[in-house]
């Protein structure tokens, strides 16, 4: 069984390796536990179709240029974790943190926030009810957080910011915004072309 203890002297070892940026993860994702895997899911979508692939071991990066990682990191029952993985998050080549947390007591991306500070963290309340506890931070203390469940569009921001320094991918950012507006055209085409019964039933 992992311990906690191992998880963090892990994370203590890698920040120590000074390893090339190109070879370690340039988004790290947390949750605050594996029951918000279904929300966070749609930031591995949004990255996996930006072709950002996941890198599951540190040690043995995948062959595609940009690559994220992925934590279960509660800020309640681990903050020992949340801690190292906040304070180690810069020195192991994390350029951005996507951090999600639900219930009331959402407090992995504000605390995250301050911990990894300077490093952008995007907050994503995974309920509604969560939405106060990420987003209320005093002043000095920012976070930049998306609205209750939009794990998606915290990937894109992400990756706003990873294009600051990487050209290719606003080229990708750029495609994935042609391929919204054509899902768009497609289906008001398809709503006036047959009808509200026709587009209704268009399946059958
Ligand atoms: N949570 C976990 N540790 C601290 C907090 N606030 C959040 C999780 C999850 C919710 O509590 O992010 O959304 C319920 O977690 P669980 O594990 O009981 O399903």
């Amino acid at each position: 069984m992992t311990g906690i203890d191992d998880l963090i002297d892990d994370l203590h070892a890698q920040a120590a390796a000074d390893r090339d940026s190109e070879t370690t993860p340039e988004v790290g994702i947390i949750m605050g536990s594996d029951s918000d895997l279904d929300t966070m899911a749609g930031a591995y979508d949004a990255l996996q179709e930006l072709g950002f692939a996941e890198q599951t071991n540190y040690d043995d990066p995948p062959e595609a240029r940009f690559t994220f990682e992925s934590y279960v990191v509660s800020a309640h029952r681990t903050p020992d974790l949340m801690y190292a993985y906040g304070e180690t998050a810069a020195d192991r080549g994390l350029d951005v943190i996507i951090a999600g947390a639900g219930g009331k007591s959402a407090d992995l991306p504000n605390m995250t926030a301050s911990i990894a500070y300077p490093l952008p963290v995007i907050g994503v309340p995974v309920q509604e009810k969560s939405v106060d506890s990420v987003i209320g931070m005093p002043t000095g203390a920012p976070i930049v957080a998306v609205d209750a469940g939009k794990s998606y569009n915290a990937a894109l921001s992400a990756v706003q910011i990873l294009a600051r320094e990487h050209a290719d991918l606003i080229e990708r950012l750029e495609t994935e915004h042609d391929d919204l507006r054509s899902g768009v055209a497609e289906v008001s085409r398809g709503l006036h072309d047959r009808g509200i019964d026709g587009f209704r039933n268009r399946h059958e």
